[in-house]
């Protein structure tokens, strides 16, 4: 079904209904394209507050009320799977200079639906009176759960590290924790150390040596290092007087991460057991305060140190291109897996969010993997989210010409989950890529957008659209021919998402190799989760986590429209597109 499109009403002064979608674009464009964007229309000069209840997501983790960030110390253990989190027992704003924030803990037996608890660690020792800041936990043993976390000493937020054990292991929640009597286990006192910035310890590996180990983000001389220490009882901790890695990338490594993957296999491997021959390891460091960036390499046990493939920072990869910070995997010893999760701002102002009594979510847990070919994390959000799915519709051999739209209807398109494969019928008209674009993708998804025609793309799929299209996210895919390979761009562009101002609505950006020679589709997979666009590009090559507030969702009744697009020069088949409307998932009791 080809749509009627009403557009620019107010602009245009009179409703204009387009039916022929050939020349869809180009008229679309061209009367509105001052500003530059697709469908780009003026914006109401009175634009209602974003406050809805509609906004607070269905299936994205989030505590009953106030406000979360970083994800802590996630675990399955006894059956059961834990979620700790930066939590503000105050509200719903950042509690920053309040000095008062604590580990929420909320559990599950599928990652879908959780119970809340009551937080699990709280600022009550002279080690941490300032507040408990991210940490880890490990299952040390086989059975004895450990969490290791920041403590937060004094108002100038000096910092150590602490150690919290559950008072009673068989109960099956682990309500209660207690802090050890010997803590702080690490204090700073190392040499060049900046002490305002010493936090966020790992989950501990064990190393050749039978040691465990675990590296805690620094300031070191100026610079982001990942500082080891090795314990024989993960009480009593020493520091190796060389850093797992440093680095000039970034003055500051916040929430490392440190695990073992396993080239051509997706399953997870536990940390706390030898890791076999073959084996890579991936870095993940929090860098510039803001961007959770990854590096493959090699952890040479000899010298135990880090080596990345690459030094250039400049190449290393995002674990999501869009709003996703903080970010903690865990291995999952139910399903041989390894779990993702990460925190997701909201992108309103801080009024809103105190008006609201709720602010941050967490992206969906997504098993992480290495690509076969070994240079890239592959994502993908877990299975048990399909218990959520409903009213399945389903197309075949859709073709979408240069112009085109295809209206996805019958589901819920507030909360939906939507897979859909873009076949390329040639690959002789990508366009040239510019190995320039790498170093500001966010740049090139705003002058490359859905509105500009290219050999291939943009195509992709156009969501959170109100009727008139004054509203819309778009998340789109361009192809490119580099000099060995091709280069596909995603981009999720939030620009026109909402008609208030003062949001934060960048046009989030990645790219990714792919072997179109031998593979000729591109999958995309969305979440829609009324205020929280999750996507997967090329099979999770590329992921890009998104908060976008349509004014339309505060005051209309109906649905908001989602849409199949194709505005590059060569047609694209969609062989395949099965969307679900999202049941909610109990995350907020
Ligand atoms: N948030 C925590 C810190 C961490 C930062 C404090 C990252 O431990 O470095 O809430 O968002």
């Amino acid at each position: 079904v080809l749509l009627c499109l009403c557009c620019c009403s107010s602009w245009l002064g009179g409703l204009a209904c387009i039916f022929s979608t050939s020349l869809l674009f180009q008229i679309l464009v061209r009367p509105c394209s001052n500003g530059g964007g697709l469908f780009f229309c003026p914006q109401s000069p009175n634009a209602p507050s974003i406050l809805s209840s509609k906004d607070r997501t269905a299936y994205h983790f989030q505590p009953p009320k106030n406000w979360i960030n970083d994800p802590c110390g996630p675990m399955y253990y006894n059956g059961i799977y834990h979620e700790f989190y930066q939590y503000n027992p105050d509200g719903s704003f950042n509690p920053n200079t309040s000095y008062n924030i604590v580990w929420g803990h909320s559990v599950s037996t599928d990652l879908v639906n959780w119970i809340t608890l009551e937080p699990a660690i709280e600022p009550d020792t002279p080690n941490d009176i300032k507040g408990c800041w991210s940490g880890s936990a490990t299952i040390v043993s086989g059975d004895q759960p450990v969490i290791i976390y920041t403590g937060v000493i004094d108002i100038e937020k000096h910092q150590v590290q602490n150690i919290a054990l559950p008072k009673n292991r068989s109960d099956p929640y682990l309500r209660e924790w207690t802090k050890a009597g010997n803590n702080p286990v690490i204090q700073s006192g190392v040499p060049g150390l900046n002490s305002g910035q010493f936090r966020d310890p790992t989950t501990g590996w064990i190393g050749p040596d039978g040691l465990w180990r675990i590296a805690v983000g620094a300031q070191l001389n100026g610079y982001g290092a990942a500082l080891l220490y090795k314990s024989e009882d993960f009480l009593n901790w020493t520091r190796v007087d060389h850093p797992l890695y440093s680095s000039n990338a970034s003055i500051m490594f916040e929430c490392l991460d440190f695990f073992a993957v396993l080239p051509g296999s997706n399953n997870g491997l536990d940390m706390s057991s030898a890791i076999p021959n073959g084996a890579k390891h991936v870095l993940k460091m929090g860098m510039n305060f803001g961007e959770d960036v990854y590096v493959i390499g090699v952890y040479d046990l000899k010298r135990d140190a880090f080596v990345p493939d690459t030094d250039d920072s400049r190449l290393w990869p995002r674990i999501d291109y869009g709003n996703f910070y903080a970010s903690k995997t865990f291995f999952d010893s139910k399903h041989g897996r390894r779990i993702i999760w990460a925190w997701t701002t909201e992108t309103d102002s801080s009024s809103d969010d105190i008006a609201k009594g709720w602010a941050g979510i967490y992206s969906f847990p997504r098993t992480i993997w290495l690509d076969n070919d070994g240079k890239r994390l592959l994502q993908w959000p877990v299975e048990e989210i399909e218990s959520l799915r409903r009213n399945e519709i389903n197309h075949q051999e859709l073709e979408l010409k240069k112009g085109d739209l295809f209206e996805i209807k019958g589901i819920d398109t507030l909360q939906a989950d939507i897979e859909i494969d873009f076949e390329l019928t040639s690959i002789d008209d990508a366009d040239p890529f510019n190995p320039s674009w790498l170093f500001d993708t966010e740049k090139h998804c705003q002058e490359a957008d859905a509105s500009v025609h290219g050999g291939i793309g943009p195509f992709g799929l156009v969501i959170l659209a109100s009727d008139n299209m004054e509203e819309h996210t778009v998340v789109h895919f361009r192809v490119y021919k580099s000099q060995k390979n091709y280069m596909i761009l995603m981009c999720s562009d939030l620009r026109r998402s909402s008609l208030t101002p003062g949001l934060d609505t960048p046009a989030y950006g990645g790219f990714f190799e792919f072997d179109l020679e031998k593979e000729r589709k591109i999958s995309l997979r969305t979440l829609i989760d009324r205020s929280a666009v999750e996507s997967f590009g090329g099979g999770g090559r590329v992921c890009i986590m998104a908060r976008v507030y349509p004014v339309s969702l505060v005051d209309d009744d109906h649905q908001p429209h989602v849409y199949a697009f194709n505005n590059g020069s060569a047609t694209v088949r969609v062989p395949h597109l099965r969307a679900w409307s999202m049941r909610r998932a109990q995350v907020s009791a």
